[in-house]
């Protein structure tokens, strides 16, 4: 495996390059390459199981993204509001369990920053595809905050939000591109963040889509 932390990000005039995102948060630019195709290949298997969907938010908005989960619980939202379900409400069955792949990955992922022993419980697949977006918010239905999260970003690149601790403060713009893995711990954990419209492109394992995995300790 070869990754280095302190790789410099390619010029892009949007996206400053940045490494230590904030305390607490790091990247490990390229730490899932290698993993990529049984990464995907897990995607695939979780989603014949549990399908990717549009969620509602309380508010009643269809979400541009489309989701899954694996794992013990998964994270799902509908008009009564957001909360981490045993159950897929589509199949009325467990979520899949999740692939040894996965694990493995943000188990190294977490070790490599400084997070030895993360157990997540939960891992949410987003699936984007051009014009997609994910809009500010907080992660806070976990129960644990000490715990991090764990992100990993495949194919077309995206430019990922990185806000403050208040909704107001602008945000920060930083590049995740494919095999791009970032921890997200301590004071960062309760940053606002989202994701700007997905740009069209054609990436070689995921050809018109960003898929981003997170890994979560949810009790
Ligand atoms: C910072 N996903 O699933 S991953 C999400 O690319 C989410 O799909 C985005 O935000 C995506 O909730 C961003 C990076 C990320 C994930 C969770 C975080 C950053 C985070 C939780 C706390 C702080
Ligand atoms: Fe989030």
């Amino acid at each position: 495996m070869t990754f280095d932390l302190f790789d410099p990000l390619p010029a892009d005039a949007d996206a400053p390059a940045v490494d230590n995102l904030g305390p607490g948060a790091m990247v490990l630019r390229g730490f899932a390459r290698e993993a990529a195709p049984a990464l995907l290949a897990g995607v695939g298997e979780v989603s014949a199981g549990s399908h990717f969907r549009h969620l509602i938010t309380p508010g009643g908005l269809r979400m541009s993204v489309a989701m899954t989960n694996c794992g013990q619980r998964g994270w799902v939202s509908d008009r009564s509001g957001y909360r981490y379900d045993e159950i897929d409400p589509d199949s009325g069955q467990p979520w899949p369990s999740m692939p040894r792949p996965f694990l493995d990955l943000a188990v190294r992922a977490a070790d490599a920053a400084g997070y030895a022993g993360f157990a997540p419980d939960a891992c949410l697949i987003n699936r984007y595809l051009p014009g997609t977006r994910l809009s500010l918010h907080q992660d806070r239905d976990e129960l644990d905050l000490r715990a991090p999260i764990v992100s990993v970003s495949l194919g077309l690149p995206a430019i990922f939000l990185w806000g403050g601790l208040r909704r107001a403060d602008r945000p920060a713009r930083v590049r995740l591109a494919h095999g791009d893995v970032v921890v997200w711990g301590g004071p960062s954990r309760l940053v606002f963040h989202g994701i700007a419209p997905l740009a069209a492109g054609d990436h070689p394992l995921t050809h018109g889509e960003r898929i981003n995995l997170t890994f979560r300790k949810t009790r």
